[in-house]
């Protein structure tokens, strides 16, 4: 293992596995930390959707072979509200954009497994305590691996850590800047063994509360309820959760969902959270490490993938060039980026989700602006538009060769 390295990456998540990737295939040296072990990673259940621009990037990195033969292309969504069905037609209003069903579990396996095989040092189960000397030329990062402390020196740390990790403290806190926001409300997840009982994802708007049926391969379906904050999983025997969903998704007319065994219940709370500068010194953040969004409009991972590309192509114009002019300007262009993803994903959660302090007035609002999107292809285009993902800046670097 060695004691110095270019990019130390806290974090194992998508954000630093495809960081690494892009930072491989650039010719650039890091090691990544994880602080779970390899299964624990590989099973954490939880996005879906992939934007255009997140596949261009695996692909771009050599880490989309799996993903281009067991990916779903998606080309629409179906919109539920007052008993009807409205679709919205991705390719026709964003001049052919679609979006990929593939799980971040499977996203993650393959970003390991390239890793593993022919990338820089994994660790897993070394957890980071501590950035040091972020301001400096040569910052540390201390951590425990196989019951023993030690330091990894490097030339930047970028924190990958997720909402709960370490990295976000070693921004000062005069310099640093949060911004949040908390929902009355959580989902209740479930994954049945069923194929899907809808070709596309329906995002359903319930005087019950919000449901979406999505999957997460054709034997395998994925659900959601909007349940009150603090709900117990264990209050919710399956027969329960499926004719609440049957409730939610009614129709006037014929429309059946298919039932099956549950194989995982779990309670996700909700919250928009973003911290400012994403760059402190030699210390940079991304991924849910420095913004979380409510996951009603599929973008938290397509975030993450997002940054890791900004962050890869600066790091390699920096090894091209010498300039850090792309390195100093990571945190302006992804939060140019990241405020609309952020307004995007507080306007899909307000408008189809139940307030519980909710007036009939606020309803009403709440039909109108869904019956507007139904009606105006102008509306159903920002809907669509922002849904498939608005063009990185930058997109993927011209200097990462596909790997394929
Ligand atoms: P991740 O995936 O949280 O990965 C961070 C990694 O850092 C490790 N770690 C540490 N390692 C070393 N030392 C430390 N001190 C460490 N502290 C933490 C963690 O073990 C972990 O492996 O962040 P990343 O890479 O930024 O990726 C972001 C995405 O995972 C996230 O935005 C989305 O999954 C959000 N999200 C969802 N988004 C959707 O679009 N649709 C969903 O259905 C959806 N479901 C979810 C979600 C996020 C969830 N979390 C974070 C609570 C469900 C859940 C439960
Ligand atoms: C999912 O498949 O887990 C999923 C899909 C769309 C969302 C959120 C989650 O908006």
């Amino acid at each position: 293992m060695p004691r110095h390295t270019t990019v130390a990456i806290i974090g194992g998540g998508p954000a630093g596995l495809l960081l690494a990737r892009l930072l491989h295939t650039a010719g650039i040296d890091s090691v990544v930390l994880e602080s779970r072990d390899r299964t624990y990673v590989e099973q954490r259940q939880r996005a879906g959707i992939l934007e255009q621009a997140t596949v261009d990037a695996l692909r771009a990195c050599g880490a989309a072979a799996r993903l281009d033969r067991e990916g779903l292309v998606h080309q629409g969504i179906e919109l539920r509200f007052a008993g009807r069905s409205h679709r919205i037609d991705f390719p026709s209003l964003t001049g052919g954009r679609t979006v990929t069903v593939y799980a971040q579990t499977e996203v993650v396996k393959d970003l390991i497994a390239l890793q593993l095989a022919e990338g820089g040092p994994l660790l897993f189960e070394a957890q980071a305590h501590e950035v040091a000397g972020a301001d400096t030329e040569r910052p540390e990062v201390r951590y425990t691996h196989e019951g023993r402390k030690q330091t990894l020196t490097c030339d930047y740390v970028v924190g990958c850590d997720g909402f709960h990790g370490i990295a976000r403290a070693a921004v000062p806190e005069q310099v640093r800047r949060t911004y949040e926001r908390t929902y009355p409300y959580s989902w209740l997840g479930i994954l049945a063994e069923v194929p899907a009982s809808c070709d596309e994802l329906i995002y359903a708007h319930s005087p019950r509360g919000f449901a979406l049926h999505s999957l997460r391969s054709p034997s395998v379906s994925r659900l959601y309820l909007q349940v009150p904050n603090g709900t117990d999983p264990g209050d919710w025997p399956d027969d329960r959760i499926w004719d609440e969903l049957d409730a939610r998704f009614a129709i006037d007319g014929d429309w059946r969902l298919e039932r099956g065994p549950i194989t995982a219940k779990a309670v996700l709370p909700m919250r928009s959270f973003v911290t400012e500068p994403m760059r402190y010194g030699r210390l940079f953040l991304a991924g849910d490490a420095a913004h979380i969004v409510p996951p009603t409009g599929a973008k938290g991972l397509n975030l993450a993938a997002t940054d890791a590309v900004v962050l890869a192509r600066a790091f390699a114009h920096l090894k091209a060039t010498g300039s850090a002019d792309l390195l100093d300007a990571y945190s302006d262009t992804c939060l140019r980026r990241l405020w609309r993803a952020e307004h995007f994903s507080y306007f899909m959660t307000s408008v189809l989700h139940t307030d519980p302090a909710q007036s009939p007035f606020d309803t009403r609002l709440q039909l109108a602006q869904l019956q507007r999107i139904a009606g105006s292809r102008h509306a159903a285009a920002e809907l669509a538009e922002n849904y498939t993902g608005l063009p990185m800046e930058g997109s993927v670097p011209p200097s990462f060769p596909s790997a394929r």
